[in-house]
This record gives C-alpha cells, sequence and structure tokens, in this order.
C-alpha cells in the first residue's frame, strides 16, 4: 500500500530501446521448406520480436505510470507541482502514438513479406521496417528522458497514499505538531523530501484493530500566514487540500511556541476559508502547562493527558469518512 502510486519503471533511452529490440531480433532464425521460405520466415520472426518488445515496453511505461484521472486530485495536483502536468501528459501521449506507429508498421511489414516472392524485396521490407521504427522511437526520444526524470523524482517521494484516509496537521510552528505527530503514529514517523517545503514533510501511521490511516505535518505549509507564499506554496496547499480528510488544528495557549492566541486564531480562520469543507478538529497542546475550558480537546503530548481522546475523536471521524466511501463505491 505505501507509496503504491509511484512504483514506476525504468524507462530506457530511445537509443536502448532500439538496442534491446535490434538485439533480440538478431538472434533469431528460422528454416523453411527452401530458401525463400527460410528467408521469409526468418524476417517474419524479426519484425515480430522486435516490433513486439517495442509495443510492449512502451504499453508498460505507458500502464505502470500514474494516471491522471480527474483534475480535482491529490495525484495531478503533485504532478504538476513536480514535473508539470500537461508535459507529463505529452509524454504518455507520445509514447502511446509511438506504440500504435510501430504496432502498425510492424502489421503492415508482415503483410508486405508475406506477399512476396522476391529474396532481394524481404530484406528491403525488413530494412525498412527498422529505419522506419527507429525513427518513430526517435521522435519520443524526449519524451522518455522526460519520463525516466520524473520517475526518479517521483522516487524521492515519501509514501503518501492518496487512497488512505489522512489527517492533515495545521498549526504554527512550535505549537507541537511533531510531537503529538510522533506520539500518535503507530511506528516511527517518515521524514521525507517533499517539493511542497524545503523542510521534509513528516507522515505517520495510525492503525486500528484492521485499518491504517496516515497523519501527516507538513512544516513550512500550514504554519504560517497564507499571504506570504508564492505560487508554488499556493499549488502545494492545494493539493494538500485534495489529500486531507481530517485537518488537526493545533492552539498553543500556552503562547511558549511564541505566536499569541489572536495570530493563531487568524491562522485558524485561513486554514478553514482554504480548507472549505474539510472537517476541522481544533485541539489545545501543552495542557501540563495551561489548560482552558473552550470545549476542544486540551492534550499534552508530554505527559499523554487527553491524547487517548484525541485520538478516538480523529479515529471516529475518519472511521466514518472512510464507510462513506466504502459505500459510495
Ligand atoms: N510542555 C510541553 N511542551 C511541549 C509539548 N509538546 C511539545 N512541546 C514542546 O514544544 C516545542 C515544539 O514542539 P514541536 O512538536 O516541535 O512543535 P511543531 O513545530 O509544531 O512541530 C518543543 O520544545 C517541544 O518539546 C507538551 O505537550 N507540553
Ligand atoms: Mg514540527
Amino acid at each position: 500500500m505505501a507509496g503504491m502510486s509511484f512504483r514506476v519503471p525504468t524507462v530506457l533511452s530511445a537509443d536502448e530501446l532500439m538496442d534491446k529490440s535490434f538485439k533480440r531480433a538478431s538472434k533469431i532464425t528460422k528454416k523453411g521448406t527452401d530458401a525463400l521460405d527460410g528467408k521469409k520466415k526468418t524476417a517474419l520472426a524479426k519484425i515480430t520480436a522486435s516490433g513486439d518488445i517495442i509495443v510492449s515496453t512502451l504499453n508498460g511505461y505507458i500502464s505502470k505510470f500514474p494516471r491522471i484521472e480527474k483534475e480535482e486530485d491529490f495525484l495531478p495536483e503533485l504532478i504538476d507541482l513536480i514535473i508539470g502536468i500537461d508535459r507529463y501528459k505529452k509524454a504518455l501521449g507520445a509514447l502511446n502514438w509511438a506504440s500504435g506507429r510501430v504496432d502498425k508498421l510492424k502489421n503492415d511489414s508482415l503483410r508486405d513479406v508475406r506477399r512476396t516472392k522476391d529474396p532481394n524485396m524481404i530484406e528491403s521490407i525488413k530494412n525498412s521496417f527498422y529505419g522506419r521504427m527507429s525513427s518513430h522511437i526517435k521522435r519520443i526520444s524526449d519524451d522518455l528522458l522526460f519520463l525516466q526524470d520524473a520517475k526518479n523524482k517521483f522516487r524521492k517521494l515519501p509514501a503518501i497514499d492518496p487512497n488512505v484516509p489522512t489527517v492533515v496537521v495545521a498549526g504554527f510552528p512550535n505549537v507541537g505538531k511533531s510531537s503529538l505527530v510522533a506520539k500518535l503514529s503507530t511506528a516511527a514517523p517518515q521524514v521525507a523530501p517533499y517539493p511542497f517545503t524545503t523542510k521534509g514533510i513528516i507522515i505517520g501511521h495510525i492503525k486500528d484493530e484492521w485499518r491504517t490511516f496516515q497523519i501527516i505535518d507538513t512544516p513550512g505549509l500550514l504554519d504560517r500566514e497564507f499571504d506570504d507564499r508564492n505560487d508554488i506554496e499556493k499549488q502545494a496547499v492545494l493539493a494538500l487540500r485534495y489529500l486531507t480528510d481530517v485537518m488537526l488544528f493545533i492552539l498553543d495557549p500556552s503562547e511558549t511556541c511564541g505566536y499569541d492566541l489572536d495570530k493563531q486564531n487568524a491562522l485558524l480562520k485561513t486554514v478553514k476559508e482554504n480548507f472549505g469543507e474539510v472537517p476541522i478538529i481544533v485541539a489545545e497542546s501543552k495542557s501540563d502547562i495551561i489548560k482552558r475550558s473552550t470545549g476542544d480537546i486540551s492534550f499534552s503530548a508530554e505527559t499523554g493527558e487527553g491524547m487517548n481522546e484525541l485520538t478516538e475523536k480523529i479515529l471516529n471521524l475518519l472511521r466514518a469518512i472512510f464507510r462513506e466511501r466504502a459505500v459510495e463505491s
């Protein structure tokens, strides 16, 4: 499950792809009932093998790279952020084009070989097949390189699974987000670089009896005023919105984080505005220092006070969302 969206194959360059195809074909010889028949059968087998290897390799890439299903989703936003969605779509489209062309070329060439009775023609049909196939592959050279580069960028992404119910944590720096994620997470959270932020995103997992949920802390993104953001950060927040099933906003009433409560409440307000429909749980941290009675859950990552209550509240909300989705689909 973890990181399932980004298990993409290594992409060969145009030259490597052609080498692979020629190498496969060069090993083939077929016996026939006579010299012409042998020549024909060998040419047919070579054309079939070398064409098929190109088609199946390209189709394999197309099916293994993540598909852009709908624009209003985490994955397209993320892909756009990392590599550019238009270029990505163009690259996959180009592979699809080349695959179709090579397949047709193969079938046309096979037909021509079958029809001819001239041994020299067999050779020239085969050579022109190789030449034209080569030129189709050369035309997608840039697209293959682009996808290989995309693969490398995908590989560096931490294992965020867009299909797993997800809590995203927000609140000013030092309010206690990382401490909370570490405490809530069943295993040690992963820290990984992300295009969202220079600081690295933190992904924890919460397991109940039979299901796993993600809890994500995004330093640099949901811990400051929205107005200060550059375009990439704005886009990152948009991507996050599609990922977030529940927002957990942490207020630090002790103000030991260095931000007074007015500032913190102002950030809460903008987070609410930016995340529209997403349900928000507000929780107050550091209850070992100060505990208010506002109706929001107070907790302390340090002493463990209120942690069970908070976990239950989060899990109940996530379970309800998960059930709703299971019923819908
Ligand atoms: N007293 C107290 N301090 C805490 C608690 N949780 C976090 N802190 C402290 O607050 C500071 C910031 O915590 P951190 O989790 O890194 O906050 P983040 O920047 O929001 O991720 C650290 O010095 C923590 O030790 C708590 O429950 N009680
Ligand atoms: Mg932190």
